[in-house]
């Protein structure tokens, strides 16, 4: 096993000597047991597409096989490769939004599923166009809206209804390059129809698909994910929470929530407050039940309730190590194959829920909306008689932990900004005003939002909080979601005591504002707050996000939605910064395509840089050649 990746994390290396000792399998054995990687794959030029292969292509021009045995070359091979990551990506993402907008059609006053945010059901149906939409009886509001929601994955013409909140000239560049993105589902299956054995082979029209799907993705699929959530179950407000595996308590039943989708989660959570199964919990010795999450479950958990953070991605494992989990409960997505037999090693039980994600070793309750609170009672009482089967011998906890604050959303932030405006100004209030004045007057010299996984190819969660630590300290306000918020939370960057690390002038606005500087918007669903806040101070001083000194960063991601987010980002104006290089090398002119060449249609591009510092300076030169541009 190697530990070399993890010494960043003492805490996690303490752990993984638990496992050795425990006999238990991790993600680091089977890392060494790839041995060395495929540099074919690496590149992106091995194709599999069809069954007269797999064919590789030589890397290098000039050397061994240029095309596979249909003619494909290398710059066909990688942007096919690449487009399908975005396709993969972006029905992950959309589906999971569709569970939530499919939820909202069921939704009834006497719930569970009910209406939590009249306030943004009635804003959304406005601005769809939904007449009457402040009088209508709210769930014939939310079933219409939510009809209106469904027809946005496959309405045959037009484009997603979300692209009309955009600045008009960044709207007027994706008409004109034809990457306004048409329903999800038909950006979906166009892509893959063009990327089968013998259809699009010109490697820049690829690329432009694949956009237009990731496109459908953001403004899209994950918008809606967002909205529609935060009217099932409540829009964020600013909160304390605790991050780390410290939260996982020895006196108490250890409910891991582990997944994405916040329909499960957050019944996981209504049944674990029954009175009668706390008294259960009692009955079985446990002082009560305690719920963790992790990955973008336990983020839309943290976002709307404060429940504690066990960890990101890489800490999955671990925490069912730590021998004190009396379930995990996972829905979909970023979930270890791997946990079912992890879990038998101790007294954890693994439950899979999702028909999407049956995940075979252990066992399988299959959740629906219609007996949603019902599959969770079961859920929960099956790990609160789990309890007594914990091998108290095997229980190790690791004592860290961390205070942090989230829950900022879009309106959580615009509420605080308002207090300063109260107390100050004569602005108008329920505007970002005060956040392009500072950018502009140059008190921050810019915004970043830092998003994504964690990845073996990079140092665990070290790369996300260099980069966060060094932007701070330069005066770069950071937005963040997905793994690297959780990062960002056990590094204690959350916390309104890390204006100490920052410049001057960050220091003053977060003391002004009373925020962090670098703050928690949720899952990677969310990143979609993260452009309707660039969106909205786009339009506050009217210009193309590209324009702003803004830029994207996803320092160790790994997973296709994370491809999906950087195109539909990079597609929104703002460059974006991969601390993982993707798989495209293998092509020069399909690298040179993302790193410099649609900077001339799209106005932005990508920036591959593996090493944290320099990604901060050349992130930095980024922005201050925008001030420059702008005059600020
Ligand atoms: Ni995002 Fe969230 Fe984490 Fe990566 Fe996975 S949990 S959707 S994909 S690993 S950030
Ligand atoms: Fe080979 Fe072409 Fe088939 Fe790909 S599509 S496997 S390059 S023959």
């Amino acid at each position: 096993m190697s530990n070399e990746y993890l010494k960043f994390d003492q805490m996690a290396e303490a752990l993984l000597e638990k496992a050795q000792r425990d006999g238990a399998e991790t993600m680091w054995d089977r890392r060494a047991a790839q041995k060395t990687q495929c540099g074919f794959g690496e590149a992106g030029v091995c194709c599999r597409i069809c069954a007269m292969g797999p064919c590789r292509v030589s890397p290098v021009p000039g050397k061994g096989a240029e095309r596979g045995i249909c003619g494909a070359s290398a710059d066909t091979i990688v942007a096919r490769n690449f487009a399908r990551m975005c396709a993969g990506g972006t029905s992950a993402h959309s589906d999971h939004a569709r569970d939530i907008v499919h939820a909202m059609h069921a939704s009834k006053a006497e719930g569970p599923f009910k209406i939590r945010d009249e306030a943004k059901l009635r804003r959304i149906a406005a601005e769809w166009g939904i007449e009457a939409a402040d009088t209508k009886e709210t769930y014939a509001l939310a079933h219409e809206l939510a009809n209106m929601a469904l027809e946005e994955f496959g309405k045959p013409f037009g484009t997603q209804r979300f692209l009309q909140r955009s600045q008009k000239d960044r709207l007027n560049i994706w008409e004109r390059e034809n990457i306004a993105p048409r329903a999800i589902d038909m950006e979906v299956t166009t892509l893959m129809h063009s990327t089968h054995i013998g259809c699009a082979s010109d490697y820049e029209s690829i690329f432009r698909r694949g956009m237009r799907t990731s496109m459908s993705d953001g403004w899209g699929g994950s918008m809606i994910g967002t909205e529609f959530s935060d009217i099932m179950y409540g829009t964020p407000t600013a909160k304390p929470s605790s991050s780390n595996l410290g939260v996982i308590d020895k006196d108490q039943v250890n409910i891991l929530i582990h997944g994405h989708d916040p329909n499960l989660a957050e019944m996981v959570v209504l049944a674990a407050e029954n009175p009668e199964m706390i008294e259960l919990a009692k009955a079985k010795g446990a002082k009560g039940i305690n719920i963790v999450g992790m990955c973008c479950t336990g983020n839309e958990m943290t976002m709307r309730h404060g429940i504690k953070i066990a960890g990101n991605f890489y800490q999955q494992e671990l925490c069912i190590i730590t021998g004190a989990i009396e379930a995990a409960v996972v829905d979909v997505q970023c979930i270890f194959p791997a946990l079912p037999a992890l879990a038998k090693k101790y007294h954890t039980r693994f439950i899979s829920t999702s028909e999407k994600a049956k995940i075979s070793g252990d066992l399988y309750i299959q959740f629906s909306e219609a007996t949603g609170l019902e599959n969770a009672n079961e859920i929960v009482k099956i790990a609160v008689e789990n309890f007594v089967n914990r091998d108290a011998s095997k229980v190790e906890i690791p004592d860290v932990k961390c205070d942090t604050m989230v829950g900022y959303s879009v309106e959580a932030i615009i509420d605080h900004l308002d207090k300063v405006v109260n107390t100050n100004t004569t602005d108008k209030t329920g505007t970002v005003k005060p956040l392009t004045d500072v950018i502009y007057a140059g008190v921050i010299r810019g915004a970043a939002g830092v998003v994504g996984c964690n990845n073996p190819k990079q140092v665990h969660d070290l790369a996300h909080v260099t980069v966060m630590k060094e932007l701070i300290k330069r005066d770069v306000i950071c937005v963040t979601t997905g793994c690297a918020a959780q990062a960002a939370a056990k590094a204690g960057l959350l916390q309104l005591e890390a204006k100490e690390m920052c410049g001057r002038g960050l220091k003053e606005v977060c003391e002004r504002v009373n925020i962090p500087p670098v703050l928690h918007m949720g899952s990677c669903v969310d990143i979609s707050r993260i452009l309707d806040l660039v969106n909205l101070c786009a339009l506050e001083k009217d210009v193309d996000t590209a324009l702003l000194p803004v830029v994207g960063i996803a320092p160790e991601w790994m997973s296709e939605k994370a491809v999906s987010i950087a195109n539909y980002v990079v597609g929104s104006g703002i460059n974006t910064y991969l601390g993982v290089i993707p798989q495209v090398l293998g092509s020069p002119n399909f690298t040179k395509l993302l790193t410099e060449d649609c900077q001339e249609f799209i106005g932005a591009h990508f920036v591959f840089e593996k090493d944290p510092i320099v990604m901060v300076d050349k992130i930095m030169e980024d922005l201050e050649a925008k001030r420059t541009a702008l005059g600020i």
